[in-house]
């Protein structure tokens, strides 16, 4: 069998990218909060599809201030796109050129913002926001590296995109001393980028400076330009970009959109724990008050009440998996079963004692109504929270089963505390009510 033509494999790298990105920017079921709440991350999606619809690789260069990265992009565009300068900081936004020469003609390099010891922290970000969605990453320095850029290396290194590391000013350097950096980089760089792929280059040479000596012996001095020396860092540009261009912009879009969609994910579960949370609450206070007016006997406080029923089918709303009544109901026996098994100990005498505790006011009607309303409210959260669980879990108590899952948010929940604001919270309403 023919292995397939790296055309093809390009071709459906990228048909995939563009699929789930399509479907990322399109997918109905995204609130609308999150959504707005992610905007930067979904506009950036939108244009990376585009780029990629137009077959389009993205380099960028990036580094300390000064190290000549500006310096480094205009000798590989062959003109003067980006301003260089000895003033640190001399590039304060991300700007893009087109690099033609290379095949394909959607090559674009982009010089980025110094990183920096001190200041700058927006800039700094910027460049990392940058670096972090190009498809190439040239990682400029222009000596040993410090604990700071080894950190950036690391940080960039974990964007899962192919790193060059190139020392610049290498005409500051004697051969041996160049040879040394050169050993010295490969080792912070062991793991992050390939021997081969860090090069040492002088993109903007200092000129020479040449005495002459006329025949009356008077001096006159002259300033030559150098040339760049950037050959060996362009050649493993252009073997890169011919070899796996498209297909690295094609799995750096896939590997933002898995990000991007990561995140939907994680906001679309904060927003569920908070709903459920809220929820919880509110089932709390009434069934909390509701005992309170009408106190029952301790052991049936985990009777499973018509109230406690409504929480549950009401979480199962909140985590788009909806229940039954007969399932709530039977799920409330299964929490209901561990809760007592757990807690027969302890259920009586010692509860009844914690609730009591802090009430100094004596044991009057209000008082031992608050306690009991307290309990309840407490038993009504072990069984949401347990709900809550198993509904997060998609319907399931997981490897562990009920009675660990249930004696894990009974250990996790600070009993006491809980105890506490229920009191406050039942006297306060109740004082409002009588
Ligand atoms: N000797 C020598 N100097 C260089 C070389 N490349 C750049 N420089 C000098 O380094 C200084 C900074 O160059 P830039 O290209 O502006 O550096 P940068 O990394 O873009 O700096 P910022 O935009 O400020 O972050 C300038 O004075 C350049 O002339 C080189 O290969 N050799
Ligand atoms: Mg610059």
């Amino acid at each position: 069998m023919r292995a397939p033509a790296p055309v093809a494999i390009a071709d459906a790298h990228q048909d995939h990218a563009t699929a789930s990105l399509r479907a990322l920017l399109e997918d109905g079921s995204i609130p609308a909060a999150i959504r707005s709440g992610l905007s930067s991350e979904f506009a950036r999606l939108e244009a990376m599809l585009a780029k990629l619809e137009r077959g389009e690789v993205h380099i960028a260069v990036f580094g300390r201030v000064s190290v000549g990265k500006s310096a480094l992009a205009n000798a590989l565009l062959g003109s003067d796109a980006f301003s260089v300068g000895v003033l640190h900081g001399t590039t304060r936004e991300a700007g893009q050129r087109s690099w033609r020469e290379v095949a394909g003609n959607g090559v674009h390099l982009i010089d980025t913002p110094g990183i920096d010891e001190l200041d700058g922290q927006a800039r700094e970000q910027l460049a990392f926001d940058v670096a972090g969605v190009a498809d190439l990453v040239v990682f400029v320095v222009d000596g040993d590296m410090t604990q700071r850029e080894r950190d950036a290396l690391s940080t960039l290194a974990r964007t899962h995109r192919p790193l060059l590391l190139a020392l610049n000013k290498a005409d500051r350097y004697g051969e041996d001393e160049c040879a040394a950096l050169l050993a010295r980089l490969r080792e912070h760089a062991r793991g992050m980028v390939h021997e081969e792929d860090v090069v040492a280059i002088a993109a903007q040479p200092t000129p020479l400076k040449r005495v002459h000596v006329d025949t009356s012996g008077g001096e006159r001095s002259e300033r030559v330009e150098r040339k760049p020396d950037i050959e060996t860092l362009r050649a493993r540009l252009t073997a890169i970009l011919e070899r796996e261009g498209r297909t690295l912009a094609a799995l750096n879009a896939s590997l933002f959109a898995g990000r991007v969609s990561d995140q939907v994910g994680t906001r679309i579960a904060q927003a569920r724990q908070e709903l459920a949370g809220k929820v919880i609450r509110q089932y709390c206070i009434a069934k909390a008050v509701a005992v309170a007016l009408n106190p029952i006997p301790v052991a049936d406080l985990l009777a499973a009440g018509a109230l406690d029923a409504a929480l549950v089918m009401h979480l199962g709303r909140v985590y788009g998996l909806p229940l039954s009544k007969s399932e709530a109901g039977s799920l409330i026996a299964v929490i209901s079963a561990q809760l007592v098994a757990l807690m027969s100990a302890i259920w009586g005498v010692h509860l009844v004692a914690s609730a009591l505790k802090g009430m100094s006011a004596g044991l009057s009607t209000l008082v031992t109504a608050g306690a009991q309303g307290a309990l309840a409210w407490y038993a009504t959260e072990l069984v949401g929270r347990a709900a809550e669980k198993y509904l997060v879990a998609g319907k399931s108590w997981g490897e562990l089963g009920p009675k660990r899952v249930v004696a894990e948010i009974v250990a996790s929940l600070d009993r006491d505390s809980i105890l506490r604001e229920a009191r406050s919270e039942i006297l306060a309403r109740l004082r409002s009510v009588s």
